[in-house]
């Protein structure tokens, strides 16, 4: 449980970047052709879809990119010369696709195709309240006597959303979707989210989490883990389709109520 923590942690609280492993693009012209074709144009939020890639000649390196190849680079595989490519999407509207595949001899052909990502069914969620946690109203940054309100709990929450690993294969993993701005001293609790665009389909569940900032990194676990996390699910929500909900773990007096707006 203490590795679980830590990954947890990380993924919800620490930076990471991914390096590229090639950065050259080649010049192509060599004959080397690739064609895609999308299963889908119009994707709803959170919703798997794929992009099919034919080759005259055998794939060994690909590279998929969301900017023009401004970052990233190649995941070597021998592909053959057709493949799929798994993408899911969680922000509205038009997105480009980037596709650049490399043979055995280093040449390079690329091509893009541009999708569009519609709402479908996703719930927005448009605010969040810690109404209680693990030891609210108590020192948290002892540092600081019981008579300085600089003592309480600075709150930030987070939220992991499961999404496809990578584009090769259908391996869901949590992964970091919204960190909140930082509430000292336990505040108003309240977060107003309704301009982060904060979509999910309501089949899919949610991972919260909720710490003690401390000059700007996670001091305490407000949720006295092991589990330092809670998954939130909306599958029993989908037919009252309520403005709000209240989510309780007694057991750590957790007790937060998320505000959603529904789709039409
Ligand atoms: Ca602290
Ligand atoms: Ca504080
Ligand atoms: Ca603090």
């Amino acid at each position: 449980m203490k590795i679980l923590k830590c990954v947890i942690f990380s993924i919800i609280y620490c930076c990471y970047s991914c390096s590229s492993e090639d950065q050259e693009a080649g010049d192509g012209g060599s004959g080397f052709e690739i064609s895609l074709n999308s299963s889908t144009t119009n994707p709803s939020i959170d919703e798997e879809f794929t992009v099919n890639v034919t080759t005259n000649e055998t794939t060994q390196a690909v590279w998929v990119s969301l900017d023009n190849f401004t970052t990233g680079g190649y995941t070597v595989q021998n592909l053959d010369n057709n493949f799929n490519l798994r993408f899911n999407f969680d922000q509205l509207g038009q997105k480009t696709i980037y596709i650049r595949c490399k043979n055995a001899n280093g040449s390079v052909a690329e091509k893009h195709l541009n999708i569009n990502i519609q709402r479908g069914n996703a719930i927005k969620i448009n605010g969040l309240q810690v109404i209680s946690f693990y030891n609210v109203n108590s020192s948290y940054d002892p540092e600081y006597p019981n008579t300085n309100p600089n003592h309480l709990a600075d709150l930030q929450f987070g939220f992991a959303k499961s999404k496809l690993g990578d584009f090769l294969n259908s391996t869901y993993s949590y992964r970091r979707w919204f960190l909140s701005p930082i509430i000292e001293n336990q505040g108003t609790m309240t977060w107003d989210v309704s301009g982060q665009n904060l979509f999910i389909n309501p089949s899919k569940s949610l991972l919260f989490t909720l710490a003690d900032i401390d000059d700007n990194i996670a001091g305490a676990d407000l949720l006295n883990g092991p589990p330092d996390y809670r998954i939130l699910s909306f599958s029993n929500y989908t037919t009252t389709k309520p403005n709000s909900i209240t989510y309780s773990y007694p057991e750590i007096n957790l007790e937060i109520k998320l505000n959603i707006e529904w789709a039409n």
